[in-house]
């Protein structure tokens, strides 16, 4: 069947635009400031950049409600500017990926001012939209919502349209209006702008909660009991759907999948070689990437989306991984990295030959995982590098395709907010209004926000020391105060220290791009019961070379395993790993000593 596809092999790197490096010291970050940076991630080793979303948007959930998918936010910049960034990534060899928000628009989208002009008109049936019970007029106050499906962002899913005498469902915030799938109309648009987007060089999309889009039929009453255990009404009707693969599976025949004959490859990408090198410029892939967003689904749904014929999405998130079983997001607890290591156990152990999973820890809706697990030794700047060259370790270098997010590469951790009034996520300040109309105080209610704020992970990157970071031009102050508590953290600090988290992540990723052991499928765990010791052993099927990652996930002091000998484990040994080819050459070793400091003991 030809050549995998490149990204079975590539390292992708998550871009919050607004928060990467601002270009005009407005404050905010933009894409001539990505393009001006794109060294520095081609240097890391990125193969393939994942933008949130960057399209026109009054930007109520910070873009994740579009108002025009076929423009540019003016904060960010213009499609000249796209275009830019999108030639500039193909020029190093890198690829770069949209995020599309299709399970709802904007509710100042044109689709949606015509729905609410004439909801019996064709673009009513673009949304959900529900005749109001009540008087002419407006709602009666009494008058109820047509199920008791409740949103993520708090409250009734459903919000009244006075003027249009309707209800309108909204999974997410009041603005983002759910679309309808089931109407032909919607499925032909989200087609023709993935056509569009492919057309100008983009080589696919990160698809924004994509397995809610088919809704059960009639809308029913979502289950109580369930609404109860997970704290969502409703879920249970779409979170998968019963047209879900078949809506997908359309929209990669229709936009993803270029016809040869009708849209010749606009766009080439530089090949770029194992040693770093580029070469011959290669035409566009006949099929953008489909990386889906699939909050809730697990591993064997997320099989069943991914490795089926035909194919719905290439590639899914399991959100599993992001906190031990029993804990939600708020929780502010020590996540035991022996957790992640049974997640990965689980779900690499249920893959059939071909599958790939998406290797991810980080991501603009969630704290920092490096701060989940040090907790308060996050203020420890030398168990900070270590834990965190632990994780690189794993996510690098299991069997998977890595998605890194801005800062990962350096380090970052929770932000020290100091109260309410510094966090601008809607998602933060909903819930911080809910608890305090529950009785909560100001102080408590906070507490209870922020260990899962997503705010801490979409402050500005710190490119150099100094108030603003670096992240604008001039003497900007960014528009979100983003003080590192230790030196040390920042890109300028770390670059060229064979030490440092910033080079033992580029250090991985060569290794990746160097040992084809490091893409193939095949992987052996070593131990696999221990709750301290992560190992395994990756093989290349075609020469039979295997290296060997070790990976210490503990903070105490431990007897260690082994031959009698005692030694002390200590969390600095987190990120110390060894690399051992069959045929003796260590390979691994030298990463190791040259990024560790000391090699393996
Ligand atoms: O997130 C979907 C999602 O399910 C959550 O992880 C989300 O962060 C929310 O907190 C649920 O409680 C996607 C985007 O990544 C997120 O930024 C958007 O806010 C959301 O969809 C709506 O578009
Ligand atoms: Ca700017």
């Amino acid at each position: 069947d030809g050549p995998p596809p490149w990204w079975h092999s590539a390292v992708f790197y998550q871009v919050y635009p607004r928060s990467f490096a601002d270009s005009n010291g407005d404050g905010i970050g933009d894409l001539p400031g990505i393009t001006a940076r794109l060294d520095y991630l081609a240097g890391l080793g990125v193969d393939c950049l994942w933008l949130s979303p960057i399209f026109d948007s009054p930007g109520d959930d910070g873009g994740y409600d579009i108002r025009d998918y076929r423009a540019v936010a003016a904060e960010f910049g213009t499609l000249d500017d796209l275009d830019a960034l999108i030639a500039a990534c193909h020029e190093r060899g890198m690829r770069i990926i949209l995020d599309l928000v299709v399970n709802h628009t904007s509710a100042e989208h044109p689709w949606f001012r015509a729905a609410c002009e004439d909801p019996d008109g064709p673009y009513g049936d673009y949304y959900f939209l529900r005749d109001d019970p009540g008087p002419a007029g407006n709602p009666a106050p009494d008058s109820a919502p047509p199920n008791n499906w409740t949103s993520f962002f708090g409250g009734s899913a459903w919000r009244p349209l006075p003027e249009a005498r309707r209800w309108a469902l909204h999974l997410f915030a009041p603005t983002q209006m759910d679309l309808n799938w089931d109407t032909p109309a919607v499925r032909a648009e989200v087609a023709d702008i993935v056509r569009w987007w492919r057309g100008r060089g983009i080589d696919g999309f990160r698809l924004d909660v994509i397995n809610y889009i088919s809704k059960r039929r009639g809308l029913p009453d979502g289950n109580p009991a369930i609404g109860k255990l997970i704290g969502f009404t409703g879920i249970e009707h779409y979170f998968f759907g019963p047209r879900l693969h078949a809506y997908l599976s359309e929209l990669r025949r229709n936009g993803f999948t270029r016809g040869d004959s009708d849209s010749p490859p606009s766009s080439t990408v530089r090949e770029r070689r194992a040693d770093g090198s580029l070469g011959d410029r290669l035409p566009q892939d006949r099929v953008g990437v489909m990386v889906g967003e699939t909050p809730g689904v697990g591993v064997e749904m997320g099989r069943l989306l991914t490795a089926h014929e035909p194919r719905a999405l290439d590639l899914t998130f399991n959100f599993d991984v992001l906190d031990e079983p029993g804990r939600v997001r708020w929780d502010d607890y020590r996540y035991d990295l022996a957790y992640l290591k049974d997640f990965y156990l689980d779900y690499l152990g249920r893959l059939g030959a071909g599958e790939r999973i998406a290797l991810f820890l980080d991501n603009h809706d969630n704290p920092r995982m490096l701060s989940k697990v040090l907790g308060e030794d996050a203020a420890n700047p030398a168990l900070r590098a270590a834990a965190a060259k632990a994780l690189a370790a794993i996510q690098l270098l299991l069997p998977g395709v890595p998605f890194l997010f801005q800062g990962q590469e350096i380090g970052a951790i929770n932000q020290d907010f100091r109260g309410i009034s510094e966090l601008h996520d809607l998602e933060s300040l909903n819930r911080y209004e809910e608890l305090r109309a529950a009785g909560a105080s100001a102080d408590e209610a906070f507490a209870q926000v922020l260990p899962g704020a997503r705010d801490h992970a979409r402050v500005p990157m710190r490119w150099a020391p100094g108030p603003g970071h670096d992240h604008s031009s001039g003497d900007a102050a960014p528009w979100q105060p983003a003080a590192e508590r230790s030196a040390g953290f920042t890109v300028a600090e770390q670059d060229g220290d064979p030490e440092s988290v910033l080079e033992f992540h580029r250090a991985l990723i060569r290794l990746r791009r160097e040992e084809p052991a490091l893409t193939s499928e095949e992987v052996e765990f070593l131990r696999p019961h221990s709750r301290e010791y992560f190992a395994w052993i990756r093989r290349d099927p075609v020469t039979g070379t295997e290296i060997t990652v070790e990976v210490n996930l503990t903070a105490g002091d431990r007897a260690a395993r082994g031959s009698g000998h005692v030694r002390r484990h200590t969390y600095s040994r987190c990120g110390r790993w060894r690399a051992r080819r069959r045929d003796g050459a260590i390979r691994g070793h030298g990463v190791a000593a040259r990024v560790g400091g000391t090699g393996f003991a």
